[in-house]
């Protein structure tokens, strides 16, 4: 068996790993090799190509390629680009402020509340604003769960009512004070022009007028929700993807126990 083109690649591959300096691996490590898709609004042919590529480099590839274009309505062509990237991260500098608790299962969860608390928690949660989508909170609130971890409604020592979507926050805080509700959990999914910054806003702005802001725990998710948004914005928590019931109803029976109980 010929071992030359093994042995000579073996030689000349970068194995150096700085994590003070990462970037994307593709075949070896420090190629920097990205695949980037975009829309140009301009007709497919030579010229959008080159456009395409010399946007390239303007972000930062080396030897940008232009793998894949197509025409997706007259005048707007769809691409799918390779490139090197030349910049860098230091990971070893990054802080992600994350959810301080820690994540117990359901019925876990259910006995800290009957110790800690001696009540049910009451929690109403919704889709708020214009925001239609219902799956989120869905996942997090349903009796049957999602991924294997079941929903808020089906924890015994947890009275939850999904509003569902498209709640505006006049009638998320009548229901919140109907029900006496220790915790709230709003969803937001279309993040477009920022809408949802508004509308989040707004609603701790309203909680503060009602005085209510202090008497409940303030929890948001949704696909591009991050604690440290959450916190900017004056909320207790925030979640995004991969979050399951159990992360919530911890947080929350966690929050709920120093508030009570110091
Ligand atoms: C299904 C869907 C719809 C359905 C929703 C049906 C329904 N009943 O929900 C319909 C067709 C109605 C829809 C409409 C629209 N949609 Co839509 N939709 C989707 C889609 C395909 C899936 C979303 C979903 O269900 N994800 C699955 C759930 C489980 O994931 P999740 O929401 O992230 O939830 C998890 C976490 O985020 C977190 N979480 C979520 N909420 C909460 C809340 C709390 C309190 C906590 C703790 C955690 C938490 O926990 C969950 C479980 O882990 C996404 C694309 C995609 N593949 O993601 C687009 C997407 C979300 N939609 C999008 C858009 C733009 C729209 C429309 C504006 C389109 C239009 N021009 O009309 C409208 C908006 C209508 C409106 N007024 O809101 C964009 C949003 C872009 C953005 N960032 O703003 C997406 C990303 C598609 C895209 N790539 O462009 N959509």
């Amino acid at each position: 068996m010929s071992e030359g083109l093994y042995s000579m690649e073996s030689k000349d591959f970068d194995k150096t790993l700085d994590l003070t300096k990462i970037k994307p691996y593709g075949d070896t490590m420090n190629d920097g090799k990205t695949q980037v898709s975009f829309t140009l609004p301009v007709p497919n042919g030579d010229e959008a190509i080159e456009a395409a590529k010399q946007l390239m480099k303007k972000m930062g590839f080396e030897n940008p390629l232009v793998v894949y274009s197509k025409e997706l309505t007259e005048g707007f062509t769809f691409f799918n680009c390779y490139g090197s990237c030349t910049h860098t991260v230091d990971y070893t500098s990054i802080y992600v402020p994350k959810v301080e608790s820690s994540v117990m299962d359901m019925h876990e969860t259910d006995e800290f509340i009957k110790e800690h608390i001696g009540r049910k928690i009451v929690i109403v949660g919704a889709s708020t604003g214009t925001d239609a989508h219902t799956v989120g909170i869905d996942a997090i609130m349903n009796m049957k769960g999602y991924a294997g971890h079941y929903g808020l409604e089906r924890y015994e020592m947890i009275e939850a009512l999904n509003m569902g979507s498209q709640v505006p926050n006049e009638e998320f805080i009548a229901k919140a004070i109907e029900m006496k509700a220790d915790a709230l959990l709003v969803s937001q999914t279309v993040t477009q022009k920022d809408v949802h910054i508004q509308n989040m806003t707004e609603l701790v702005e309203m909680l503060e007028a009602e005085g209510l802001r202090d008497k409940v725990i303030l929890v948001c998710g949704g696909p591009r929700i991050s604690h440290e948004l959450a916190k900017e914005l004056g909320y207790d928590a925030g979640f995004g993807m991969n979050t399951y019931a159990d992360n919530v109803a911890s947080f929350v029976a966690q929050e709920l126990d120093k508030r009570i109980n110091g």
